[in-house]
């Protein structure tokens, strides 16, 4: 997508955010979509905090995306005074692993949305805005689908490896063999299910058995 207006607002509480939100920014640059980044505290500067979210659909901005932790309240009073998609993303601070950011975000009331990702998920909030940009630009549509097939090919390509690895005879010792109700290792016995399905040796028995003992 060809602009140099910003078209999506990557915006925070803190400076200290940055570390988390950087990742969104990363994501625009690879996707080619031009945007800002700045610092509008709810707390620290609210008129500011308001006078941009009232701006930011006349200024060209298409999405917001807003981070921050704590009493993380930016990304619902972003929303509450813009008619642009506000996605939130939960800063995880020292205390409380995020949950605190992540209640503070989600729980929007009805009528003023907020697209929340995961804790700390700055990643995946540039890439929904990508594709809400892309709804209405085919050039952008494009370059998603792309990316996604990319992302199936790579997940492939684990489990490929990972079935290479488990089958080979110097491959790491699993619990595959033992007989049924003695499979100590959940993780290996799972993966090992997974492995022998995938290469078609019949063993959906096993693979029945082994759900039955972690159930
Ligand atoms: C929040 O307070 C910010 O979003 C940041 O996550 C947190 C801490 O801010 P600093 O004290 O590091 O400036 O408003």
């Amino acid at each position: 997508m060809q602009s140099d207006v910003p078209l999506v607002g990557v915006v925070m509480g803190s400076d200290s955010d940055w570390p988390v939100m950087g990742a969104a920014a990363e994501v625009l640059d690879e996707f080619g979509v031009a945007y800002e980044a700045d610092v509008v505290s709810a707390h620290r500067m609210p008129r500011e905090m308001i006078a941009y979210g009232e701006q930011a659909a006349s200024r060209g901005l298409k999405v917001i995306i807003a981070g921050a932790g704590g009493a993380a309240h930016l990304p619902g009073m972003l929303a509450s005074v813009t008619p642009l998609p506000v996605i939130g993303v939960p800063v995880p601070l020292k205390y409380l692993d995020g949950m605190d950011s992540l209640l503070s975000i989600v729980q929007m009331p009805a009528g003023i949305p907020v697209a929340t990702v995961a804790v700390g998920g700055a990643r995946n909030a540039g890439l929904l805005a990508v594709r809400i940009l892309a709804a209405a630009d085919d050039e952008l549509r494009t370059q998603m689908i792309e990316f996604q097939a990319r992302l199936t090919a790579q997940a492939k390509a684990k489990g490929a490896a990972l079935r290479e690895k488990l089958l080979s005879p110097a491959g790491p010792r699993t619990d595959r063999h033992l007989p049924a109700g003695q499979c100590r290792r959940l993780k290996w016995c799972v993966v090992t299910v997974r492995a022998t399905r995938g290469l078609g040796r019949g063993a959906g028995g096993r693979a029945r058995h082994n759900r039955k003992d972690f159930s």
